[in-house]
């Protein structure tokens, strides 16, 4: 059944004690904070005036609580209704964070998932089989580990350089967020888990680039999707590593340029087998200027990720990394070239990989720069936070998203705007742009028309029934903790939502639902910059 709004709508983890504090309502008039336990009024205030907010199809209020700075456990009260409890405390992201990064051990692939780490929810090694080259089915790749792209099993390239690039940018910005271990299994007290996590995945992605060319396979996957209920240890369909793409060769390139930099500290052997993988790969994009992008060839109906706006975006950022990580002319050089292509500079993925690319050249620092291109982007980033920022004052939720943006996966642009509001703040210094990705997170966690987090086992209600097939194979009743999920999709793309919200505004379009993959599926690059904005927050 569809969700009802919510008429007083928070962050249903909390707040921190210094930060502002709002909670909207569908309605203007007083109301009080609760304590939680006790019911006794610890706050009484007014909110501002409702205004209609389209993209919501509700009027929404206002009520400010900052002054409210007492640690402790809250309800908002007004007119007989209740929010969802909420904390406000020096740290109340700390589990969050936790969490969300977490998730990632439970996507794992090739190992046993044991009940000391995992819970309830351990399960047996999936996916072992040698992986048939398609096209040439006498040759088998180990296609062993990594993680599972979401709800279903693929592994994909694309999606997963980008996941592992955001864990590697969040522990680069903000280490203080990683000092206490998750903990999984390689938990050693040396290198921070999150690093371990992102080796997981390294790991796997070594043996998705052909030895012969340097070139790397776009995925690895069975020919189709199998059933929901299907348990990952069971799914034994045949494994096939489908053909090199341009766009999975560049964003490995990148993503091993950026490994080998903020892993050689802790292991300089592994660092230098990165980086000689991303040169490799890059090699393989020069001699292949124009390679067509990537298409589901004959007989595979797995996630495509394919990429109609090219790959030049993906080639800016391998680049930047290789630069970055090499200080070489000529990847300079290739950068300078591919900047004056035309793409967004700004944007974080998984198709758009451009942001990377600037982010990276800017916190190279302008003295290793080309000071006019530096400069360019630099105002180029002040203007696209300024946007940012402008579309959450006028949202009645305070969510960046603009009204075509409720698409598959809003999730994902919803927290990759707070990252780059946070990437933005860490170059050019706003507190305004600090304050506006806090709002991102908020809104994830609650404070949304409908006052549903969407974290797993994050909030008094959130969401309970992903598309996510080890879940629904468990048979367990709790989900999986600490998963992203899609979000309100107004494209309506499953049949569940077409059933259930039809007519509805975009920013209701989102039902918990296991069959609604088009809105509630888990996936790595919507728990990704996730863990990057909430790291600014869990230092
Ligand atoms: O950006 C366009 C916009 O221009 C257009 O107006 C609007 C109207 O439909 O759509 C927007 O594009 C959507 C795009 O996601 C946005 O990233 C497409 O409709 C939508 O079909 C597309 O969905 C992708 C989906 O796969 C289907 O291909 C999701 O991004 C992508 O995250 C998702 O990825 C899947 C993998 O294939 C398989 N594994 C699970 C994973 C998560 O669901
Ligand atoms: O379960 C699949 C999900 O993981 C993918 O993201 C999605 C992408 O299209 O596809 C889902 O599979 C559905 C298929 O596309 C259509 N038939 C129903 C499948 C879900 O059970
Ligand atoms: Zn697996």
């Amino acid at each position: 059944m569809a969700h009802d709004i919510c008429p007083i709508a928070v962050n249903q983890i909390g707040y921190p004690a210094r930060a502002a504090k709002t909670a909207c309502f569908t309605k203007a008039g007083e109301f009080r904070v609760v304590d939680a336990a006790t019911g006794e009024t610890v706050y009484t205030g007014r909110t501002g005036e409702a205004r209609h907010d389209p993209d919501s199809g509700v009027s929404v209020a206002h009520g400010d609580f900052t002054a409210l700075t007492a640690p402790g456990r809250y309800r908002i009260e007004m007119d007989g209704a209740s929010s969802a409890a909420f904390d406000i405390s020096d740290r109340p992201y700390h589990e969050l964070h936790r969490g969300l990064l977490k998730a990632f051990y439970h996507f794992r692939c090739g190992m046993d998932l044991v009940p000391e780490i995992a819970g309830p929810w351990s399960r047996g090694a999936c996916h072992l089989k040698p992986a048939v080259v398609y096209g040439d089915p006498e040759r088998r790749i180990d296609g062993r580990g990594g993680w599972h792209d979401a709800g279903d099993y693929g592994k994909y390239t694309v999606p997963a350089a980008k996941a592992v690039a955001d864990l590697l940018l969040a522990y680069e910005c903000f280490p203080g967020a990683f000092r206490e271990p998750v903990p999984i299994p390689e938990t050693d007290g040396r290198m921070p888990d999150v690093l371990h996590e992102c080796r997981y995945e390294l790991d796997f992605l070594f043996n998705m680039q052909d030895e012969a060319t340097g070139g790397v396979h776009h995925k690895l996957t069975t020919l189709g999707f199998p059933p929901l209920n299907r348990k990952a240890e069971e799914d034994d369909g045949d494994l096939y590593v489908m053909p090199v793409s341009p766009t999975a060769t560049a964003d490995f390139a990148a993503v091993m340029a950026l490994a080998s930099r903020v892993l050689r500290p802790f292991d300089p052997a592994y660092a230098d087998r990165c980086l000689a993988a991303a040169r490799r790969a890059w090699d393989w994009l020069e001699r292949h200027p124009d390679a067509p992008g990537f298409r589901n060839p004959p007989g595979v109906s797995t996630g495509e990720y394919g990429d109609r706006r090219g790959d030049r975006d993906e080639r800016y950022w391998a680049a930047a990394e290789l630069y970055r990580a090499t200080g070489e002319a000529a990847y300079h050089e290739a950068f300078r070239r591919l900047a004056r292509e035309d793409f967004d500079r700004f944007a974080l993925g998984w198709a758009d990989m451009g942001g990377y690319g600037t982010a990276a050249y800017l916190m190279n620092g302008r003295d290793r720069a080309d000071a006019a291109l530096y400069d360019e982007l630099l105002e180029g980033l002040r203007a696209e936070a300024d946007r940012i920022a402008g579309l959450v004052d006028a949202s009645g939720y305070r969510v960046s998203l603009e009204r075509h943006e409720y698409v598959w996966g809003s999730n994902m642009l919803v927290m990759n705007d707070a990252m780059l509001l946070l990437i933005a703040d860490r170059l050019l210094g706003n507190e305004a742009w600090r304050a506006a990705a806090l709002d991102q997170i908020h809104y994830l966690l609650g404070r949304n028309v409908l006052g549903i987090s969407f974290v797993t086992g994050y909030g008094e209600r959130s969401c309970r029934d992903p598309h996510y097939r080890p879940g629904v194979a468990d048979g367990i009743d709790d989900p999986v903790p600490g998963f992203v999920a899609g979000g309100p999709n107004a494209g309506l793309q499953d049949e569940r939502m077409r059933a259930e919200l039809q007519g509805k505004p975009p920013a209701q379009c989102y039902v918990d639902h296991r069959d609604s993959y088009a809105g509630n599926e888990v996936a790595i690059y919507w728990n990704s910059p996730a863990v990057f904005a909430v790291s600014a927050f869990a230092e």
